[in-house]
């Protein structure tokens, strides 16, 4: 059994279905809308914020979004969702850009690399927008406010123990990744290691590659992972694109059943895969708290109710108080372990 913490607001998501955040693909729609409604702090300028995912189609961030949309409009102001089709490193500066002239409130972003958006950032910022990273962070100069999932400590043990525990403990393992440079795979990949290295002597990583968030290229790789390591016993993918294109494969492979994979996962996406016994547990936390999250700091940045510094606190709604921590963080909670017994429990 894992060792985590079921976490209460996790909980919270279930029978939640989710309202997909839709506002195209296009250009940030950030008009002025009526003023007055955006919150407490100056009262002036309408609140508008921009969410900018990795990028679009992944229902992990649809789930993030739907949390960020719910929250913007409750607090009245206006939501929009933009994003390239391609998590690349450079290819949400053009969002960035937009949203700067078009002068939102806040721009709210899990970034695909933590230098490439840098610059964009800070002439966004320079102009008057407030800037939120959640999810993936870029270097700390670029943003005002990190909004952590869970701890990368926590996230990373999670996935190390929950397949050394499926696999007995020894043998090869591989990593599969989402793009090379995204901020929040790398940590969790360094502190996987350390963790492997520290407690795990007969556990072996044979190598780590790249699905880049994307459906084929994921299942390619493990294709190509399997191929490589005849004798790979497991696979820790830490991205809800990579898991679930890697459980595909799997299920209909004869490594079923004998090549464990676990890592970061959506429970709809996962489903089936536990259901039919190609996945015995998986991790994540609730995306759609974590949108949330982002969004009333967001705004409370926006409204200058806080300035993003240590001992700052803010209310996120039916999420409660938030207080922002060293480094500009704020952190959500713990990751949970989702198994047999628990997953008919969610649905997101
Ligand atoms: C993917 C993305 C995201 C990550 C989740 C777990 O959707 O890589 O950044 O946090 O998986």
């Amino acid at each position: 059994m894992s060792t985590l913490t079921r976490r209460s607001t996790l909980l919270g998501a279930i029978g939640l279905t989710f309202a997909i955040a839709v506002t195209g693909c296009g250009k940030a729609d950030t008009g002025e809308s009526d003023s007055g409604s955006g919150g407490s702090g100056s009262g002036e300028k309408a609140l508008n914020i921009v969410f900018l995912p990795k990028n679009l189609g992944n229902p992990y961030f649809d789930a993030s979004d739907a949390g960020g949309k719910a929250a913007v409009e409750a607090l009245g102001g206006k939501f929009s969702e933009v994003g390239p089709q391609t998590a690349s490193p450079d290819a949400q500066v053009q969002y960035i850009n937009t949203a700067a002239q078009q002068k939102a409130s806040a721009i709210v972003i899990s970034a695909n690399d933590p230098k490439a958006v840098g610059s964009a950032l800070t002439q966004a910022r320079d102009g008057g927008t407030k800037v939120v990273t959640f999810d993936s962070d870029t270097e700390p100069q670029y943003r005002d406010l990190f909004i952590n999932q869970a701890s990368p400590e926590g996230i990373a043990k999670a996935q190390v123990d929950g397949l050394a525990e499926q696999i007995g403990d020894k043998g090869e393992i591989a990593i599969l990744s989402a793009a090379a440079n995204a901020t929040n795979q790398n940590a969790w990949i360094k502190l996987m290691e350390e963790e492997l290295k520290a407690n795990h002597p007969d556990i072996k990583l044979v190598d780590t590659v790249y699905g880049n968030d994307d459906d084929q290229t994921s299942f390619d790789k493990t294709a190509a992972l399997l191929q490589t390591h005849p004798n790979l016993k497991g696979i820790i993918s830490p991205t809800t694109v990579g898991i679930a294109a890697a459980a595909r494969y799997l299920s209909t492979s004869e490594a079923k059943g004998k090549v464990a994979l676990t890592g970061l996962g959506t429970p709809n996406q996962m489903r089936s895969f536990v259901e039919d016994g190609t996945v015995t547990e998986f991790y994540l936390w609730n995306p759609t708290d974590l949108g949330t999250l982002a969004a009333y700091a967001a705004a409370a940045l926006a409204n200058g109710e806080i300035t993003g510094k240590e001992g700052d606190k803010f209310t996120a709604g039916d999420l409660g108080e938030y207080t922002v921590g060293a480094n500009g963080e704020v952190l959500l909670g713990e990751p949970t372990g989702f198994n047999k017994d628990n997953i008919g429990d969610f649905d997101f």
